[in-house]
């Protein structure tokens, strides 16, 4: 049920959204709200001191968690960062797609331009809207065919973004440049880029020929980060030219960080809808020095707090502008956490008694807990009662609890997988779904207290990066509310329940 107050705003909403809002109200109706959706890359429910970490201290997060509403019961789509950034943006299941694993640097853009985005209906509602960050979502038309040297179309304002400064991929895949609506920054035209994600271009040096050139960061043994040397660190892919270009990885957070900053002043007079991705804490974990030793636990401990830093400063932008109040802000991550993704940083040996998947099991790339059982925080002083909310919710509906929020109902056809729970995420309603459903290789079902993981073939364990993936050829079903571990697959035991969550998975399946 919404409260008046809501149904207030969403009329007031509804009414300027369309274009037609009566002279009178003007005056005394709330300002529309801006909207900043700030999601970390690979931080874990355990990474965060607001929720109950001990071993790490992110003050900044534990103070929007203080004015906001805490989840302990949030979902990406999936437990890697396309899948579930392309699910958190079009409100549509990635698993419904069979091209939405984790993209390559030169993928083409894996949301096609005619779908729907929850950056296009802000913009129709008169929201100036940004991305700035990590994408991962690919550019251009097709993979490997992008001209890196102009301008790189479709890209973000196809898709509803008026303004766009990304990492085109991840920080261990080339090209590792920023792209400015389009463009790769400071790209001197006598250098042009180029990348493959095929075959070496001759005469530049590989990782895994010259151990010597890695000055900052080697990669762990098999997992392959051992092609193109970007700033002595190997990357995955080649890339040649664009030197000028080159980001340095030290300052990649400060990099977002600023143009995040500098977006909201530039727009604190109008409404705005912005999306920060930081590449904290994913690999290559190279912090800024003046958060290198902080942690106790090594770079990816310091990416963590260079990370609430962030936080921090987006925060402090706000107030300035003026803007804390009306700002809703849901702070969340891409998927679990990893330890040792790729790169000998001592992650593992340095890591002690935290526990970044908390009191889950698995991690990144797992069907089990950890995988997507995300931090969420969803912060608006002006509306929102501070709390914490055990409300099963999904970040596949952020698109139409956002659009609900603007008074409008979904298009058929937008975000077909997106319901509105604004009065969950506003922290309202306390039961929000019925189920989520989720990816990891497997597809998993869960109504907040059973879940089930339908069989499939992948492998149970990832051994590179140790962590239970929680694939079986058995199916399997967990009382969460007994077993938040799940340790005792009770699928023999339950096959009502079994039948009754398979039923329902099916049904999704068949939409
Ligand atoms: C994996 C990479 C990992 C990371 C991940 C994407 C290997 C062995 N591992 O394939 O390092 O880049 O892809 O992470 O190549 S994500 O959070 O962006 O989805
Ligand atoms: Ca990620």
């Amino acid at each position: 049920m919404k409260s008046t107050i809501m149904l207030g705003i969403g009329a007031t909403l509804l009414a300027s959204c369309s274009g037609n809002k009566p002279k009178a109200e003007e005056k005394t109706t709330p300002q529309k709200p801006n909207v900043i959706f700030l999601i970390a890359d690979d931080i874990g429910y355990g990474d965060l001191s607001c929720n109950g970490s001990k071993t790490i201290h992110t003050p900044n997060v534990e103070k929007l968690a203080a004015q906001g509403v805490r989840f302990t019961d949030a979902h990406a789509v999936a437990a890697t960062s396309t899948p579930s950034r392309y699910s958190l943006f079009t409100g549509h299941y990635a698993w419904r797609r069979n091209d939405t694993g984790i993209a390559a640097g030169d993928a083409g853009m894996v949301i096609r331009p005619e779908q729907p985005t929850v950056a296009d209906m802000f913009r129709e509602c008169g929201y100036t809207t940004g991305a700035i960050g990590k994408w991962h979502l690919g550019l251009g038309d097709k993979t490997g065919t992008q001209d890196w040297n102009g301008f790189i179309t479709p890209g973000p304002t196809d898709i509803g973004f008026d303004y766009s400064y990304l990492m085109a991929a991840t920080a261990d895949r080339v090209p590792c440049v920023f792209v400015e609506n389009q463009r790769i920054v400071n790209l001197d035209p006598n250098d042009p880029i180029a990348v493959s994600y095929k075959e070496p271009f001759p005469g530049e040096p590989l990782g895994k020929d010259h151990p010597e050139m890695l000055t900052k960061l080697k990669p762990s043994p098999n997992h392959g980060h051992d092609m193109a040397i970007v700033n002595g660190i190997s990357r995955i892919g080649y890339m040649k030219g664009g030197k000028q270009a080159l980001w340095e990885d030290e300052n990649i957070a400060d990099s977002i960080t600023v143009k995040a900053v500098q977006f909201i002043e530039n727009h604190k007079d109008e409404p705005f809808f912005l999306y920060v991705g930081t590449n904290d804490a994913h690999v290559p974990r190279w912090p800024h020095p003046r958060f290198v030793g902080k942690s106790g636990m090594g770079p990816r401990g310091d990416a963590l707090l260079q990370f609430d830093w962030t936080v921090g400063q987006i925060m402090d932008a706000l107030d300035k502008a003026g803007l804390t109040e009306n700002t809703l802000i849901v702070l969340s991550s891409d998927n679990g956490p990893v330890v040792d993704d790729g790169y000998a940083d001592r992650a593992v040996e340095l890591l002690g008694d935290h526990k970044p998947w908390g009191p889950f099991r698995g991690g990144k790339y797992s069907i089990f807990e950890a995988g997507t059982r995300i931090p969420m925080v969803v912060s608006w002083p002006a509306q929102v009662k501070p709390g914490v909310s055990n409300a099963l919710v999904s970040q596949v509906d952020l698109y139409a609890s956002m659009a609900s929020l603007m008074g409008k109902t979904l298009e058929p056809g937008a975000g077909p997988d997106s319901q509105d729970y604004l009065d969950a995420f506003l922290g309202k309603d306390l039961k929000g779904r019925d189920y989520v459903v989720e990816v990891a290789g497997a597809l998993s079902i869960s109504d907040g207290e059973w879940k089930y993981i339908a069989p499939s073939n992948g492998a149970a364990y990832q051994k590179l990066t140790n962590i239970e993936l929680g694939n079986s050829k058995e199916e399997q079903l967990y009382n969460l509310k007994q077993d938040i571990g799940e340790k005792k697959n009770l699928a023999a035991e339950h096959p009502e329940i079994v039948a009754k969550l398979k039923a329902i998975l099916e049904k999704e399946k068949a939409k």
